[in-house]
């Protein structure tokens, strides 16, 4: 098969990832932030649109707002079965500039090359931008992803309230990007996303590429501890309802009891914390507070919440509260196609670089699509294993290795 010589411009992948970075600078601390559906994710949102246009896309987008940016194929001009190359642009608070960005914008590259070189691909390449992959403020995580992929309905999705009240209905169209596209009607024939690892191993390995076989399982949930505010100075522990020590109390558990008796690919996390009334001498009334729990083996992750529900059983019976759970999220691990997995780990090989197959700690785009097409990921290092902070980091050449493994599968797969 005569592949075409396609030209991937490095340079201006760079400089992309650098100008979309500046986009919601922090003040301070050297991070962005771009929570999906807030005015700074909109100018992220207008630049990408604006790229995708100049490299020569079509560009569409869909009633949850995701945004596709197509290059017709010869066989496929619509996107409708098409290569689908997706990440996302939304950002936690204080974050790194590559967590997302990097896989949409090498994407968009990769269309640049076909373009800059007049080759039509055999089937139509579609960059996807997805919206609120982060679950910041309106969850789940993942969501534009989900819906596209339809594991949630688009009206669930739209009446999400935020955790600031916001409908995200209601701040998708402030935005303008309520698209008329039905979510998912363009169903690709198979989805690569290139993302950093955003944890430790091939940086400890000193290897180059991760070839993402597989991602772990994600159970999110709301707590809500609800006690009896008191004076702190007058109220004995015995006679106590503290919602602020149940909720401590839980945290703890997590840590000593669940964790520490699991494997070490058992994670639990609380992000968010708040008491009310949050003043210093006062017991508080009630605590609002979220469980991160991920295990790669379904089993493990079920035992643990369990676990989780036991204790919370047994401490609202002890401290004299009432404790409400919220389910926000909850995907179970995935395997990716194992023909697309064994493409990556090949160019990978041929373009000489070191590489490992591995399992995603972190939640992605990719484990959505993967219901409704053959899908897998890869992999570069992050400097000491940092995301989600504004340290996070990936040399150059590392950045241009993943794009140039990128390119090469796309390439074999509809360069004719
Ligand atoms: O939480 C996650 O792993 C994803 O980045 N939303
Ligand atoms: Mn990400
Ligand atoms: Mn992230
Ligand atoms: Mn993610």
């Amino acid at each position: 098969m005569s592949l075409p010589d396609l030209h991937l411009d490095t340079a201006r992948l760079l400089e992309q990832l650098r100008q979309l970075g500046a986009v919601g600078q922090d003040a301070v601390g050297g991070g962005r932030t771009r929570i999906a559906l807030t005015d700074a994710d909109k100018a992220g949102r207008d630049l990408l649109v604006a790229w995708m246009r100049e490299a020569g896309l079509s560009v569409r987008i869909d009633r949850i707002g995701n945004i596709l940016g197509i290059l017709p194929g010869a066989a496929t001009a619509s996107g409708q079965g098409g290569l689908m190359i997706g990440s996302h642009i939304d950002t936690v608070r204080h974050a790194g500039a590559l967590d997302g960005c990097y896989g949409v914008l090498a994407g968009l590259a990769v269309a640049r090359a076909f373009r800059d070189a007049g080759v039509v691909p055999t089937r139509a390449l579609v960059v996807a931008a997805f919206t609120n992959e982060e679950g910041a403020r309106h969850q789940p995580d993942m969501m534009g992803s989900l819906v596209y992929a339809g594991g949630l309905s688009l009206q669930t999705a739209l009446d999400a309230v935020g955790t600031d009240g916001s409908r995200l209905g209601d701040e998708l169209a402030r935005i303008g990007y309520a698209g008329k596209l039905a979510p998912g009607a363009l169903v690709p024939a198979d989805y690569l996303e290139l993302h950093i690892e955003q944890g430790p191993v091939l940086e400890a390995e000193g290897l180059r590429i991760g070839v993402v076989e597989s991602l772990q399982g994600i159970s999110w949930q709301r707590i809500t501890i609800t006690g009896t505010a008191n004076h702190a100075g007058t109220t004995p522990t015995r006679l106590r309802h503290d919602a602020g020590y149940a909720a401590a109390a839980v945290v703890a558990f997590l840590r000593e009891q669940v964790v520490a008796a699991a494997p070490a690919s058992t994670l639990a996390t609380t992000g968010s914390l708040r008491f009310e009334p949050d003043v210093i001498n006062v017991i508080p009334r009630k605590a609002v507070f979220t469980v991160d729990l991920r295990d790669p083996d379904e089993p493990r992750l079920r035992a643990a919440e369990a676990r989780l529900q036991a204790f919370l059983a047994e401490l609202a019976e002890r401290e004299g509260v009432v404790i409400e759970t919220e389910r926000l999220a909850r995907f179970e691990p995935v395997r990716f196609d194992g023909a697309l997995v064994g493409e990556i780990e090949a160019s990978a090989q041929r373009l000489g670089l070191s590489h490992l197959r591995m399992t995603s700690g972190a939640g992605h785009d990719a484990q959505m699509i993967a219901r409704i097409a053959p899908a897998a990921m890869i992999f570069v290092p992050s400097r000491d294993g940092i995301s989600h902070n504004p340290r996070e980091h990936t040399d150059d050449d590392q950045l241009i290795e993943g794009a140039r493994v990128l390119l090469d599968v796309v390439r074999r797969r509809l360069g004719g």
